[in-house]
């Protein structure tokens, strides 16, 4: 019997979003460019309408879905922590995690680990690609550039580090873009789509939780090219009805727009006082424009966790 190695699925992390997705294509590329055929791209849950776009317009098909990972061979990318794992982890053969965020792995030890703080996992992959002198195609070179300025806010985000931009120019070598900025203007167009939704649809879109000593803070981030679209005082009401609902200590909306380079940061609940000291402004009518503010895990995290410091 012919020596058949075993199948082996590379997913992103639930509710993906480009980078999760365009990465574990990428993956699939490089071991098949090493000569491995077992590896495949997987998603465990629906792509967004960016993601949608960008593999229609490039003649690629969206990696396949399966949610439940139960049973298989699994190379996570883009995620590492359990809330953002596929259905059936606990029951999947982890044999390998590629990210670019921190890292949280409890009781996981995979055989292979490619973790670095950069813009994007993709740029991770591309890198690896790009060593072994695979070639791309003008499309998946496409596809892949997308990510990485998807997720780098167009390779302005305090995220990105210098390898996000060689292996972004390095991809543009193919894809030969004119005007980078002016095509992740065009990324960025296909994700605001926030008029489609309902306040609290928004507020829940991309939303993470975090404890700090006994403090409870909720923080959902949305990126859009104008803020000024947005129902502020209609977000506002709807913020302090979740939070007569589910308690926090502070609730944050981030309405960061890539255009104007900052975020329109509202704000509800009782711990409003420290940041107004920390910030030395008043917050008026629960909202303040914060330039140059765009990222929550590099910028208002950090903020928070020296807010909490002497309490
Ligand atoms: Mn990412």
């Amino acid at each position: 019997m012919k020596n058949i190695k075993e199948n082996i699925y590379i997913v992103g992390h639930t509710k993906p979003d480009l980078d999760s997705i365009a990465s574990a294509m990428a993956y699939q590329k490089f071991r098949e460019g090493i000569g491995e055929f077992n590896y495949f791209a997987i998603r465990c849950d629906t792509v967004n309408p960016l993601t949608e776009w960008v593999f229609e317009k490039y003649n690629t098909p969206i990696p396949q879905l399966i949610p439940d990972i139960t049973g298989l061979n699994i190379v996570l990318v883009d995620h590492t922590y359990e809330r953002d794992r596929a259905k059936g982890w606990e029951n999947a053969n982890i044999i390998e995690v590629i990210d670019h965020h921190d890292v949280k792995l409890e009781d996981i030890i995979p055989q292979r680990l490619t973790i670095r703080p950069c813009g994007s996992t993709t740029t991770l992959v591309v890198e690896k690609i790009f060593n072994a002198n695979i070639p791309l195609s003008r499309d998946i070179a496409h596809i892949l550039l997308s990510g990485i300025l998807d997720d780098t806010l167009g390779l302005k985000s305090p995220t990105t580090i210098q390898i996000d931009i060689d292996m972004a120019s390095r991809l543009n070598n193919i894809c030969n873009i004119k005007d980078i900025w002016g095509y992740s203007r065009e990324i960025f167009t296909k994700k605001d789509i926030w008029h489609t939704l309902t306040n609290s649809e928004i507020i829940d879109m991309d939303i993470r939780n975090i404890d700090i000593k006994d403090r409870r803070v909720s923080i959902s981030q949305v990126e859009t090219l104008d803020y000024q679209r947005f129902d502020i005082e209609g977000l506002i009401n709807e913020m302090n009805i979740l939070n007569v609902k589910t308690p926090f200590d502070l609730r944050l909306v981030m309405l960061t727009d890539v255009e104007k380079y900052g975020c329109m940061l509202l704000i509800v609940g009782k711990d409003i006082k420290l940041f107004e000291n920390l910030l030395n402004t008043k917050i008026v009518n629960n909202r303040i424009f914060l330039p140059n503010i765009v990222s929550r895990k590099k910028q208002i995290t950090p903020f928070l966790e020296e807010m909490y410091k002497g309490v």
